[in-house]
């Protein structure tokens, strides 16, 4: 088992990248919509470069950057977790790119780009976890989970959200996670369990997360910081980080290869690493943790030094191989299996 703690030891700060005045950049983006939208009306205000952002979920992203690869439309991927971004890298989809910033990072996120070669970049880490609608559990008179054992239990049949792998960078890091606790053949005999209680896969993962703030369901999986905004904003939910040990994301930043605007996609990734950026989240009160050593951490955020986290394995998830075999056996035995 791992602690956050151990990702977060001090880095050195560099001085901020300059405009590039006239140009213009296309973005298609992986974090929340409000947050695609903050961010690149702050990119346009602070650089005069014009944004053209397209909000889709990561496996969606990864699905189009592959399908235009002959004529890429286009230049920076900006956000979701990152096993489809070291996917692509893979795939020679991307052009790698140090930033200038790498230096303001924390240690994690540095070691993340250079063991990906600089194919992608680290933007935040988020821990994935069991979020519950504590209205809806007393109605219908269930526990409270509190391990990922519990969401076998047949009391929670139809019970549960959790969003689809192959579009959702989130439940892929679950499906990741699963594997990954439990090692591959009893990692997927809990999936086919877990299906039983499986309402709906829903395309994006902020979906469920959405879904249960609203009572329309008593359980959903996703990251604890998504949750937690939710509870913020007043939702009779909970959150909890499964007693087992649970995995995380690297939310990332990518250039994409052959775009047409190279130098802006560039310079957006510089934003992207920087406190101007990842302070949107502080408004937004999205409590990820931040990659770069000078952004705000809220004190809203999970207590990430006290999460019991497995020792999650990003690259070899990301590997092409890998997540494709992952997703194709998920799609056969789980997903497509009666309940
Ligand atoms: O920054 C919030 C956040 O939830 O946005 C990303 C997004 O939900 C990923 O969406 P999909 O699961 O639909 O791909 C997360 O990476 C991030 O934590």
């Amino acid at each position: 088992m791992m602690h956050f703690a151990r990702l977060l030891a001090p880095a050195v700060v560099i001085a901020t990248a300059s405009p590039v005045w006239g140009q213009e950049v296309t973005v298609y983006c992986s974090i929340l919509e409000e947050q695609c939208r903050e961010g690149s009306a702050l990119f346009e205000k602070m650089t005069g470069t014009k944004v053209t952002m397209v909000r889709k979920s990561t496996g969606e992203v990864y699905a189009q950057i592959r399908a235009e690869a002959a004529n890429p439309k286009a230049d920076v991927w900006w956000g979701g977790p990152g096993e489809a971004h070291l996917q692509a890298a893979g795939e020679n989809l991307l052009t790698p790119y140090q930033s200038p910033r790498m230096a303001e990072l924390y240690p994690w996120a540095q070691t993340y780009a250079k063991n990906a070669q600089f194919g992608t970049n680290g933007i935040y880490l988020g821990v994935l976890g069991i979020g519950y609608n504590t209205d809806v559990l007393k109605k219908r008179n269930l526990p409270e989970p509190k391990c990922w054992a519990d969401l076998l239990d047949p009391r929670y049949r139809d019970e549960i959200q959790i969003a689809d792998p192959s579009s959702s960078g989130t439940a892929y890091v679950f499906l990741a996670t699963t594997v990954q606790r439990l090692g591959e053949e009893k990692g997927f005999e809990y999936l086919k369990a877990m299906h039983k209680n499986v309402n709906q896969y829903t395309k994006s993962g902020i979906a469920p997360i959405k879904a249960l703030a609203l009572g329309e369901t008593a359980i959903g999986i996703g990251f604890m910081h998504d949750m937690l905004t939710q509870i913020l904003d007043g939702a009779p939910m909970k959150t909890i980080a499964p007693c087992e040990g649970t995995g995380y994301e690297t939310g990332s930043v990518s250039l994409i290869k052959g775009g047409r605007n190279p130098e802006a996609g560039k310079k957006f990734i510089d934003f992207t690493l920087s406190p101007d950026a990842q302070n949107i989240n502080v408004k937004l009160k999205i409590n990820s943790l931040p990659s770069n050593t000078q952004s705000t951490v809220s004190p809203d955020a999970p207590k990430f030094a006290d999460i019991k986290l497995i020792d999650y394995d990003t690259a070899k998830y990301g590997q092409p191989a890998e997540r494709t075999r992952l997703l194709g056996r998920f799609e056969k035995e789980v997903k497509t299996q009666p309940r």
